[in-house]
């Protein structure tokens, strides 16, 4: 997360520096999106860190959750299809000091996205990601996404998925994420809890959220997960545990876990980077420096 000297809620002189709220853009969500609950989880979770806005970037890439930093008064940027993760990764680089959260559908992160969100978690780069994965690609009316259900029926696959769903959770795992949650967008208490918990953690922390898609997936639905989904904590479940975490994120079908599956502390790519290391690039003077050996080799 943000380093904590960006994070002052007041200005030198004391007054108070505005937290995250609405922004003036009214969302263009279908009535009853689970991407409404997402949103109303990642603005109560900043709020309650107390982070003031102007330290907050939210990304995103394209799919009707990309739309979701039109909606907050943070800084955001809303980028192209599949590529929340990388420019996520420039902004933490540019300025290490800022709270930067990914955001994005199923589609965006596990289809065009995967490789850069694989990379990112490798790289343990201190950033959070949150995707509203809904099993279908709404804005474009009703396509199999990664994580369709095999034989699922939807515009782009008439007589039925024919491939494997990709899982996140156990994708994260295997890719070396140090935070890894599931929410649900019908839920927004826990979600919160785990966002809020995914920000305050120092690496990638990944919240995959159940965020149902009410106009193009007529299976995944909001009854779908109320009657499957059950809590990790509730259920005695270690998330210092690795393999237990894996175990837990191949169970789908009549009980679904939401909650923390996994937490561990290892240096991130901001910690271990020689120059990032020496603090945010924009309060370092411009110029080479460090490795300039290396670049004497080539020129
Ligand atoms: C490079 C590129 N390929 C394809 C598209 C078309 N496209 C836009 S959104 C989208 C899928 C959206 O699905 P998802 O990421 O799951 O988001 P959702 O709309 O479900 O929230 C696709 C294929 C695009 N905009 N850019
Ligand atoms: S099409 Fe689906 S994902 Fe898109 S806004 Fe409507 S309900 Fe949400
Ligand atoms: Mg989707």
């Amino acid at each position: 997360m943000a380093d904590s000297s960006a994070r002052a809620v007041t200005t030198p002189t004391g007054s108070p520096l505005p937290l995250i709220g609405k922004s003036d853009t009214k969302p263009t969500w279908c009535p009853g999106c689970g991407d409404f609950g997402v949103v109303a989880a990642i603005e109560m979770a900043v709020k309650r860190l107390q982070i003031p806005s102007h330290n907050v970037v939210i990304v995103s890439g394209i799919g009707c959750s990309s739309n979701l930093p039109h909606f907050l008064s943070s800084y955001g940027f809303h980028g192209l299809h599949g590529r929340s993760i990388p420019v996520a990764e420039g902004v933490r680089w540019a300025n290490h000091g800022l709270t930067v959260i990914g955001t994005g559908g199923d589609g965006d992160g596990f289809g065009i996205g995967a490789g850069h969100f694989v990379h990112a978690m490798r790289r343990n780069v201190d950033l959070t990601y949150v995707t509203m994965d809904n099993q279908i690609y709404g804005l474009t009316t009703g396509q199999a996404s990664p994580t369709s259900a095999m034989g699922q029926k939807t515009k782009s696959t008439p007589t039925g998925v024919i491939e494997h769903p990709i899982e996140p959770i156990s994708l994260a795992l295997a890719s070396g994420a140090t935070y890894v949650a599931r929410g649900f967008s019908g839920d927004v208490k826990q979600l919160t809890d785990l966002v809020a918990a995914g920000i305050q953690h120092r690496g990638f922390s990944f919240v995959d959220v159940y965020s149902p898609c009410v106009t193009y997936n007529k299976i995944n639905t909001f009854d779908f997960f109320r009657q499957r989904v059950y809590k990790l904590e509730s259920a005695g479940h270690d998330p210092t545990n690795l393999g237990a975490a894996f175990e837990r994120s191949l169970e789908w079908g009549d009980k679904i876990p939401i909650g923390l599956f996994y937490k561990t502390d290892r240096p991130t790519y901001e910690d271990l980077d020689e120059v990032l290391a020496a603090g945010p690039l924009v309060l370092q003077p411009a110029g080479m420096k460090g490795r300039t050996d290396v670049l004497d080799e080539f020129v």
